[in-house]
């Protein structure tokens, strides 16, 4: 099918007219769409059956990644990509004169996720492919993904996202594989043979169809899976109301949760938890059945990974799967459990910790809530034995306290490991947020920093600056990212590093015609691209740079002979649909970047812009045109980050505050090829135990604090007079949480260092290049290396195809 240009235009032209009945002259860009996908999964799909095949054969130990969220975006090029076959694609439709980029376009996102944890996910799935290791995704098939984000005078509007609404093409139903889930119900318990026996009685269920994705690996015949779960009515329903019943099961997977890093406590989210759960075990038990009678050994066979807490009722899951149905006595199948589950913790943001009331999770799932009863009981025993009398202690430790449910103590308690996602952040959860079960379970702590697949934030997104790489030092990185480190070799290469800035350039031009075809705004591609794009939350700090902002528009007004390199703010987030304060902080961009842009006398210095629907399409676009990475976090409270590692793979540098990944990224490219200001973690955590600081001290006495922030009440912007109000307060009144102003001094400080060393053209695509060389270890690829080796213990199956 793909095996030259001839064959390949023959089979799609042929394609076309037999899926969309037009003669291939009448057909419309989708029937091509469509046909191309469909040929192309077709052609995955030889080395999807030989992987799995592979796989059972071998009886290789598999690892099953559950998650709430995969962020995938799309999957056309990705797949062309991964397969080898975008060159043939490519050349044959320039030859039938079409274009691929346009034809990419017709792909909606598949988003359902909302930012850093779903993104991580969707990487994860491509390394573990691309290094040929047994691992699966397990997930929801939301109907709609996260909402599309449109600006109406300034404010974020939400709307529905149809990603499913012309079909999508890389799935595939497999109504034979549905599993049924219950819920609701009571338990009942008889003794047979001696032993306790429970019941599951008048239980509502819901059957749960699975929809695979094909999982490529990069040019290696490996195809693993996704299985996203979509939620049905089951056909012996026991339920007075059918279309009531109806609608409410196929609720359990229509929407994704916009909120990220906020606990709802919605009785349809924990639903959802343990739908994907419950679904997913019983199929990964369903095919290690395939080979193995007794569960006995189930985790020497099975690794079973959580993604945050959200899918922790894995694990009163498979004890329930190994006692109720398996007949195990309660230590062998807790031992099988712990050994097979491992946890990664994404926060250390309390409001972001899962925490569920007993009165909404025992009735929804009564038999899973008394199996976590007897997992805290017996904890807390072994507390006493081990602290007794320390009443207090073990009160903070315990898994059901106060009425709610702790997740998080249930994902340590019943998990092999426990895994933060950059140095600082496992360090912060080792001394800070969990230092008692830092003492009960020392050995289970570890840290993997996060990363990021360079083949989709590289190879496809910058396929400028990935030939120009591999002119230089070969395309090996492709495979060994790593190898991107030879790069630095050509720092005192002028020639190189002025292919390098034209690279850059390009790219800034294709973001301009993006722009300005969606809003009219011309801008200079010559000026400085500094991006913040990102989830709006209040501790990512888009405030601080919207704030420099005013303070550089003020400056241009009060002293004419200011003078800076040209410089252009680009801005891209969603608000979480309830999050009163990030919409705020939305409005004052867009309020700002107007009164920046329709000023003639501050336009030629600086612009701003707002770009709607930030999504992983629209990233792979803005990366490559970034000469400068914000990323600002108030320190301690970022994780880690990811789009810090997608800035510097693409020769950006970093503006950043001592947090999460940033701190790594400074130990690699060195001081002089980052850009770091503000308070340490440390100062910030010992601050915060003082009561915080004194916002408004820096308020009455830095007066360029109080200039910007007065011109947000005093009708400077010509909004409602309470507009910004709310973020005035939030910053004066309230004493500043996020250290925003406490660190603003710092911040201006840095930004016109960026200022000056941007002038010396060549020292900057020196650090440019630094940053890029340095990114290999970023690479998604030794992420989950470092998984596979240390905590899911798995081996590589590419030696064997
Ligand atoms: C999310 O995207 C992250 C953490 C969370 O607790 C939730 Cl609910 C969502 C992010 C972190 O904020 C970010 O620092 C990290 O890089 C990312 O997860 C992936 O680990």
């Amino acid at each position: 099918m793909f095996s030259s240009n001839e064959q390949f235009k023959q089979e799609f032209i042929d394609r076309v007219e037999r899926m969309s009945g037009k003669s291939f002259a009448d057909s419309s860009e989708r029937d091509q769409y469509q046909a191309l996908g469909n040929m192309v999964r077709e052609f995955a799909s030889q080395n999807w059956i030989s992987t799995n095949e592979q796989y059972r054969y071998s009886g290789t130990k598999q690892v099953y990644y559950l998650s709430i969220e995969f962020l995938l975006g799309r999957l056309l090029k990705h797949n062309l990509l991964n397969l080898g076959i975008e060159k043939i694609v490519e050349e044959s439709f320039t030859e039938l004169g079409i274009s691929l980029d346009a034809i990419e376009e017709l792909e909606a996102d598949a988003a359902l996720g909302n930012g850093g944890l779903g993104r991580l996910a969707a990487c994860f799935l491509d390394s573990l492919a691309s290094l040929g290791l047994p691992g699966h995704g397990c997930g929801i098939r939301y109907k709609h993904g996260l909402f599309e984000q449109k600006i109406v005078n300034g404010y974020q509007v939400e709307l529905p996202e149809h990603w499913l609404r012309n079909g999508h093409v890389w799935e595939v139903r497999k109504l034979d594989h549905a599993v049924e889930i219950p819920f609701w119900g009571h338990i009942e318990s008889t003794m047979e043979n001696g032993r306790l026996v429970f019941h599951h009685v008048n239980a509502e269920r819901i059957t749960a169809v699975p929809y695979d994705m094909p999982v490529v690996g990069y040019k290696n015949k490996t195809v693993n899976t996704l299985r996203l779960w979509n939620a049905e009515p089951s056909a012996y329903p026991i339920h007075k109301d059918i279309l009531k019943y109806k609608r409410e099961t196929e609720s359990v997977s229509e929407f994704l949760y916009p909120d990220d890093t906020h606990d709802e406590g919605k009785i349809l989210r924990l639903k959802q938890q343990y739908f994907l759960v419950s679904a997913s075990i019983r199929s990964i038990v369903r095919s290690y059945r395939k080979q193995h009678i007794s569960l006995q050994h189930f985790h020497e066979h099975v690794s079973i990974h959580i993604n945050d807490t959200h899918p922790v009722l894995a694990i009163p899951e498979l004890l329930r799967f190994l006692i109720d149905e398996e007949g195990y006595g309660w230590d062998e199948a807790w031992e099988i459990t712990t050994k097979t589950i491992s946890y990664t913790n994404h926060t250390t943001l309390s409001e972001a910790l899962e925490r569920w009331p007993i009165r909404i999770f025992q009735p929804l799932l009564p038999r899973i809530y008394l199996i976590v009863e007897e997992i805290n009981r017996r904890f807390c025993n072994e507390l006493w034995e081990r602290y007794p009398g320390d009443w207090k202690r073990i009160e903070n430790m315990a898994i059901i306290a106060n009425e709610e449910v702790k997740m998080a103590h249930l994902a340590l308690v019943g998990s092999h490991s426990v895994n933060g996602v950059a140095q600082i952040h496992t360090e912060i959860l080792k001394q800070r947020e969990m230092p008692l079960f830092y003492e009960v379970f020392p050995n289970k702590f570890n840290n993997k920093t996060n990363g990021i697949t360079h083949r989709r934030w590289l190879l496809k997104s910058n396929p400028q600056l990935a030939s120009l790489i591999s002119e230089a030092i070969s395309d090996e990185w492709i495979a060994k990212p790593e190898k991107l480190e030879l790069l630095m070799e050509y720092q005192d290469d002028s020639l190189f590093l002025e292919q390098l800035s034209k690279v850059k350039e390009r790219n800034k031009h294709k973001l301009v015609e993006t722009i300005t075809a969606k809003t009219g705004i011309a801008l200079d591609p010559t000026s400085i691209f500094d991006i913040q794009v990102k989830r709006l939350h209040a501790y990512k700090r888009q405030l601080l740079n919207v704030l420099h902002i005013m303070h550089l528009y003020n400056r241009i007004k009060e002293d004419s002979s200011f003078s800076i390199t040209p410089r252009t703010f680009i801005f891209g987030a969603k608000a979480s649909p309830g999050y009163y304060f990030a919409k705020k902080v939305i409005k004052l961009i867009n309020t700002v970047a107007k009164k920046v842009n329709e000023d003639s006398e501050v336009s030629k210095y600086i612009r701003v812009i707002f770009l709607e629907n930030y999504r992983v399409s629209l990233a792979e676009e803005i990366f490559p045109a970034a000469d400068v990475s914000e990323q600002i976090s108030t320190a301690s409270k970022e994780a880690s980050g990811t789009g810090n590692m997608k800035f510097m793979m693409n020769g950006a540098i970093t503006l950043g505050t001592m947090d999460g990944a940033n701190v790594e990224i400074f130990e690699r490219v060195g001081n002089e090829n980052i850009f770091t200001f503000g308070l340490s973690a440390d100062d910030v955590l010992r601050l915060q135990k003082q009561g915080g600081y004194r916002a408004m001290e820096y308020y009455q006495h830095d007066r360029r604090i109080r200039k910007v922030l007065d011109q947000l009440v005093n009708g400077f912007f010509s909004e409602e007079q309470n507009e910004f109000e709310a973020i005035f307060d939030s910053l004066v009144a309230h004493n500043d949480q996020y250290f925003v102003l406490r660190d603003f001094s710092s911040y201006v400080d840095v930004q016109s260092k960026v200022n000056e060393a941007y002038r010396n053209q060549n020292e900057w695509w020196k650090k440019s290049l630094v940053n890029i060389a340095k990114s290999g270890h970023f690479s998604s690829d030794r992420t989950i290396q470092q998984y596979a080796n240390e905590i899911w213990r798995i081996r590589s199956n590419s030696n064997v195809l």
